[in-house]
């Protein structure tokens, strides 16, 4: 069944939201949830991120939900998870990872979890990932809030005429939510590239003649699903490398991944309040 399932968004005859409702049937029945409230894709550097948010009511692997991918690599699935958000009675669903557009499974698929989401019941969803960043003081381990986007990706979520208004895509009603938690979070312009090489010193350049603080390879084509679904959208990044040509010194992955390390209590505790107030 899941099989089929997921072969049918790749069939371009079927409705993609058919099968994020079947999805979020499953979701319904596998958690006892009947309705989630607000969902969260958490990226790279993020994985711990919502260990802090509730209690965990049901943790389902992905690939048994209806169009999620199969694991790429068997026994490393990622789990979808419905968390009761700490001294409320709202859930959270949680998306443990994402489809990249680089794995050229197609756009469907990039934004069938989101999709997925608004099919559940959420009003507002969380985005996070892990980026370059443009900002010279902006220090590994740095969250930015994503302010608007560059798509860069040549490509769209949305199929036929279907003509989404963008003015407000990153919600300033959720940013200001987000500012009252931290005040001194910065808030940055992301441009999605499609990867998944990493840019050249001269596309990192070219992004910030166009007005880009943040580069990365996810997001900008999910935020667009959800807005389209009807999501309120926040976007979160997590500067884990400054972009290739910003600093002086060669990327070093140790750096990249202490700077996560670092990061982990910060932006889970930040996650936690920000996700409590929405
Ligand atoms: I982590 O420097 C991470 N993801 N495109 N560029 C792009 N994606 C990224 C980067 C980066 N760092």
């Amino acid at each position: 069944m899941t099989d089929r399932t997921a072969a049918d968004l790749d069939d371009p005859t079927t409705d993609p939201f058919d099968v994020a409702a079947r999805a979020a049937a499953v979701i319904a029945e596998r958690t006892g949830v009947a309705r989630h409230d607000l969902a969260l894709v958490l990226g790279s550097g993020w994985d711990g991120a919502a260990d802090r948010l509730g209690e965990v009511v049901a943790e389902i692997p992905s690939a048994e939900i209806p169009g999620f991918s199969a694991p790429a690599v068997a026994g490393h699935g990622t789990t979808t998870r419905s968390i009761r958000l700490a001294g409320t009675d709202r859930h959270a669903l949680v998306l443990g990872s994402r489809t990249h557009l680089y794995e050229g499974k197609g756009v469907r698929r990039v934004v069938h979890g989101v999709r997925t989401a608004a099919a559940t019941g959420a009003r507002a969803i969380v985005l996070t990932n892990g980026c370059g960043g443009l900002q010279p003081d902006w220090a590994p381990g740095q969250p930015v809030l994503i302010r608007d986007h560059l798509n860069l990706t040549a490509t769209s979520p949305l199929e036929g005429a279907t003509f989404v208004d963008l003015t407000d895509l990153y919600a300033q009603r959720l940013r200001d939510v987000a500012h009252e938690v931290d005040a001194t979070l910065p808030e940055g312009v992301y441009a999605q590239f499609r990867g998944p090489h990493y840019e050249t010193p001269a596309e990192v350049r070219m992004a910030g003649v166009l007005g880009a603080d943040l580069v990365g390879m996810s997001t900008t084509l999910e935020a667009i699903a959800a807005r389209h679904a009807g999501l309120e959208v926040l976007a979160i990044s997590l500067v884990t490398n400054q972009a290739a040509g910003i600093s002086p010194v060669p990327l070093s992955h140790e750096e990249v991944i202490e700077a996560g390390r670092e990061a982990g209590p910060r932006i889970s505790a930040l996650l936690a309040e920000i996700v409590g107030r929405i």
